[in-house]
């Protein structure tokens, strides 16, 4: 349920609508969202700055990207097929297809932009799940992902940040695991406590230059984290080849998820 409509004005209420039927609209060739949620910015910026260990940062506020920032539009995109996990090799760099599928994102933004807003696509340094969670997608699973009721954690995030106002939806409450730690024991690598992942552990956390060489076949994984048990096999059984020039990432810990297996097509 949608907060404020009551006292919202009738420009907000049509913004509003417009922009989610915009945002979900089918064009060909082009990914549509499959979940979009709004806050307001003060929601999501009265959360403590969180620590990102991987990319070495902290957490910002929406103020700090954009000075005159009033809401951020989350965007889920749902990952239906082993195809969104590929790291493809590209000369030097890789190129990962599915997340976020920026074609939308740009949509969303131009949208905006074209009525005469101020809007950015949110800096990586922007909680993304936390966002969602406050948008109504779902709740902080035990794998240390947002998982919904319908698409399990096979849900991958974009956001625009953007001076417009709209008509706000309402957070995630329910608590979707319970006693389930099906994640926990799935994961090979020892990587999940309960809402934690050890990204040094986490079988998805190569560098760019890293994944490059891993692909090529130039670096092995025990080159990189040390003498681990079988940790070679390991790696080549959950994050296969999936063609000569590309892997798949690890998705051990949402596979064992029993939320959004019939919508990936892991059972009938
Ligand atoms: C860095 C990063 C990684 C790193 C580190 C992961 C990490 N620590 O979050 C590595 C490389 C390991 C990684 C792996 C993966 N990632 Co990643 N990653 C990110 C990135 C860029 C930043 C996340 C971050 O640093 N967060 C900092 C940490 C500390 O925050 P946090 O996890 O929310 O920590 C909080 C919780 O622990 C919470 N907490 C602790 N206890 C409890 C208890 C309760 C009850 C609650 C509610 C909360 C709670 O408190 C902490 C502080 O607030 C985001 C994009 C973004 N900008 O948000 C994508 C992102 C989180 N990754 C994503 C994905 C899909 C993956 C992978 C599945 C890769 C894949 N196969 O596609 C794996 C999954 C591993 C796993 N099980 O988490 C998606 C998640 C989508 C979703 N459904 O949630 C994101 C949002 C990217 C995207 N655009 O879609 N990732
Ligand atoms: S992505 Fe793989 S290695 Fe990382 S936490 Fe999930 S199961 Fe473990
Ligand atoms: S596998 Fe179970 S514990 Fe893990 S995220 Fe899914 S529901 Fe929660």
């Amino acid at each position: 349920m949608a907060s404020g409509k009551g006292k919202a004005s009738e420009e907000k209420v049509k913004l509003t609508r417009e922009l989610k039927e915009y945002v979900k609209s089918y064009t060909p060739w082009q990914t549509s969202a499959d979940l979009v949620g709004i806050i307001p910015v003060e929601r999501l910026d009265e959360i403590p700055s969180i620590r990102q260990d991987w990319m070495n940062t902290s957490t910002i506020k929406t103020t700090e990207q954009m000075e005159d920032a009033k809401s951020v539009i989350v965007l889920g995109y749902h990952a239906s097929d082993d195809i969104y996990e590929a790291i493809v090799r590209r000369g030097n760099g890789i190129e990962i297809f599915g997340y976020p599928p920026n074609d939308n994102v740009r949509k969303v933004l131009h949208y905006l932009k074209a009525k005469g807003f101020e809007a950015m696509i949110a800096d990586d340094r922007l909680p993304k799940k936390q966002m969602a969670r406050l948008a109504g997608f779902g709740n902080y699973g035990k794998n240390a992902l947002l998982i919904n009721p319908k698409y399990g954690p096979w849900v991958r995030l974009g956001a625009i940040v953007t001076d417009a106002e709209f008509v706000y939806d309402e957070p995630f409450e329910r608590d979707l695991c319970g006693e389930c730690e099906k994640c926990l024991k799935a994961c090979p690598t020892g990587a999940l406590t309960p809402f934690r992942v050890d990204y040094t552990r986490c079988l998805v956390n190569p560098t760019s230059e890293e994944w490059v060489r891993l692909i090529s076949g130039e670096l092995k994984y025990s080159d990189k984290v040390g003498d681990v048990k079988d940790i070679d096999k390991v790696f080549d059984i959950h994050s296969p080849r999936f063609t000569d020039n590309s892997r798949l990432m690890c998705t051990t810990c949402q596979r064992a998820c029993p939320y959004g297996r019939k919508e990936r097509g892991l059972e009938k």
